[in-house]
């Protein structure tokens, strides 16, 4: 029996590109389900999906007060009822081929398959030397741990077997940066035993519509995933942006602090 695979989409105030990307996964993939994991978006998103009328397509519209990204990846992983679960962008910047390449790794074995950029220019100079810069520092810090890291670690587009992350999610749910955006790292970072990584290379393409949610706190909280020393370079990041870390992080909170 081939393995089932759902497409597990965070989404954010996406209603210029969610019903065109449900059609085109559904186009090219009939038997894949698809999960929208929105965090309450204030456009017409749920109308647009609920209106597709499509049974294997479903959109999970999440509490205001647990709004993350990567909570709504790790939620969405834990949902699928599926075999296998691939983690997609809403804005087609991850080509939709590429979910083939990612089913056809899992389905020979592979635990974790990582969508690979072959060049992240489409986000623009600035933007790739800070991607690339802040994944050197995962990859030091997660092999200083004695952790396994992948190529393309900040990369957005990966599937996974959901028996072997299933359980390190639920295991680690308090410990994961559940506001953050680096799910691969959180990932690898709470798994202790050796995957079976591969690879599906793309092209990685501009946003289609819409602009992107990055802010200033996505680079803070990749830092903050990093243990003790990517803590206290997230708490500097803070001064050096105005943000106060312990409004993002409360319970850090000490006495006097
Ligand atoms: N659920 C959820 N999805 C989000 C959030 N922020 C962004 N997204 C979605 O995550 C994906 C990547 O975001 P995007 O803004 O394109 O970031 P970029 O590609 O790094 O510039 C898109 O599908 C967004 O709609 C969020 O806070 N919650
Ligand atoms: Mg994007």
């Amino acid at each position: 029996m081939p393995g089932t695979l759902a497409v597990v989409i965070p989404t954010y105030n996406e209603e210029r590109n969610i019903a065109r990307m449900a059609r085109a996964i559904r186009e090219a993939y009939p038997e894949f389900r698809i999960l929208f994991m929105d965090d309450n978006s204030t456009d017409r998103s749920r109308e647009l999906i609920e209106g597709l009328d499509d049974p294997l397509t479903k959109i999970c519209v999440r509490e205001r007060e647990g709004r993350g990204l990567a909570a709504s990846v790790m939620q969405g992983f834990a949902l699928a009822d599926t075999d296998y679960a691939v983690c997609m962008d809403c804005d087609f910047q991850h080509p939709i081929a590429t979910l083939k390449d990612i089913y056809d790794q899992l389905e020979a074995g592979a635990d974790l398959c990582v969508g690979a950029r072959t060049s992240r220019m489409a986000m623009g100079l600035v933007r790739t030397s800070g991607s690339m810069a802040f994944e050197l520092f995962c990859k030091i810090a997660l092999r200083i741990h004695g952790k396994q890291t992948t190529k393309d670690l900040m990369s957005g587009l990966f599937g996974l077997r959901c028996d072997v992350f299933r359980p390190i999610i639920e295991k680690n749910w308090d410990d994961m940066e559940l506001q953050g955006w680096k799910v691969l790292v959180d990932l690898l970072k709470h798994c202790d035993r050796r995957l079976d990584v591969r690879y599906a290379y793309y092209k990685f393409e501009a946003r289609a519509e819409g602009e992107s949610h990055l802010s200033n706190k996505v680079p803070i909280m990749t830092l903050h995933q990093l243990w003790g020393f990517g803590r206290f370079c997230s708490k500097v990041l803070c001064k050096v942006y105005r943000v106060d870390y312990y409004e993002m992080y409360p319970k850090e909170r000490k006495h006097g602090d």
